[in-house]
């Protein structure tokens, strides 16, 4: 097996789950097949994870390539050992914002809302708890820190970070990729709550769509047959790990835990349908 270093490759960025590699003026993003859980990877990976979300986030981009460009070159031209799971991308200059898309109140959008009423400066009306479907998606930006937890921030903060065209155009698509997916999602029996996105801009101003899309690691996931407003809603693609985890009642704290086989088995089979679902097709 090749490392990177045969390659020639260097790299950019290692990420919890994915590696971010320079190769001339093109950047590849490779995905692995880790998993995190409660913001920390676990040590035992799930077989063909690191593919089934590269070979998703591919079709997305694909269906959403008349709402806005994407980074991507090519699905195949990659090195070998990365066959299937990685993407040579057109290397931006990324936007420093977070682009969050919500339809569903769960996680930071759910603390912001009880904190203020609101979230991301956008007001939504009283009596609404966890798991509520919002009466439209909203647009929830956050910082992107370096270190520790992003902050929401607001349409003017993001308009005095990037200038308002782009401020604008970011906020459009974001919200028409969640449209379009959450849409499409929820008819194949998968609700996605909300989901992050990231854009960057070409020499010449464009605004493109990168990172991953729609992914369940961008995205929550929800099983849309046993939706309940009120609580907590199941993970779609992580609930047997979650389950476990629970089981054995780890205080989260290193050492984590690893997998027993009928978890990874189960977990890679739930990766998978929600690859079938959504596109339809059988992984090739
Ligand atoms: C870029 N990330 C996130 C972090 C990953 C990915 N097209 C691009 N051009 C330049 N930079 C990036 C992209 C994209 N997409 C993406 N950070 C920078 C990230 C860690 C691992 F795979």
């Amino acid at each position: 097996m090749l490392g990177w270093e045969e390659h020639g490759l260097e790299l950019v960025h290692s990420g919890k789950v994915r590696e971010l590699y320079a190769d001339g003026d093109d950047i590849i993003m490779v995905a692995s097949d880790r998993v995190s859980v409660y913001d920390v990877v676990l040590p035992t990976p799930i077989p063909g994870k690191g593919r089934v979300l590269t070979q998703l986030s591919l079709w997305w981009f694909g269906q959403l390539g008349d709402v806005i460009p994407n980074h991507v070159i090519s699905a195949t031209d990659v090195p070998a050992e990365w066959a299937g799971r990685a993407i040579r991308c057109r290397r931006l200059e990324m936007l420093p914002v977070e682009c969050i898309a919500r339809g569903y109140l769960a996680g930071l959008g759910l603390a912001s809302y009880r904190e203020t009423g609101a979230i991301s400066g956008v007001r939504l009306p009283p009596g609404l708890g966890e798991g509520s479907r919002l009466p439209e998606p909203v647009f929830t930006p956050t910082t992107k820190a370096a270190a520790g937890h992003d902050e929401p921030m607001t349409f003017s903060e993001v308009e005095a970070l990037v200038g308002g065209p782009v401020a604008n155009s970011v906020r459009r698509a974001t919200l028409e990729v969640y449209r379009r997916g959450a849409e499409l999602a929820a008819r194949r029996g998968i609700l996605i709550a909300d989901t992050k996105l990231e854009f960057g801009l070409l020499p010449d101003g464009t605004v493109v769509l990168a990172d991953e899309v729609l992914t369940p690691d961008s995205s929550r996931f929800w099983p849309k047959d046993v939706y309940k407003a009120g609580g907590p809603q199941p993970s779609f693609d992580k609930q047997f790990v979650r389950d476990y985890l629970e089981s054995i009642q780890w205080n989260k704290k290193p050492p984590v835990p690893s997998l027993p086989v009928d978890v990874i088995e189960k977990t890679r089979e739930k990766y998978l349908e929600a690859f079938r679902r959504l596109t339809g097709k059988e992984l090739e």
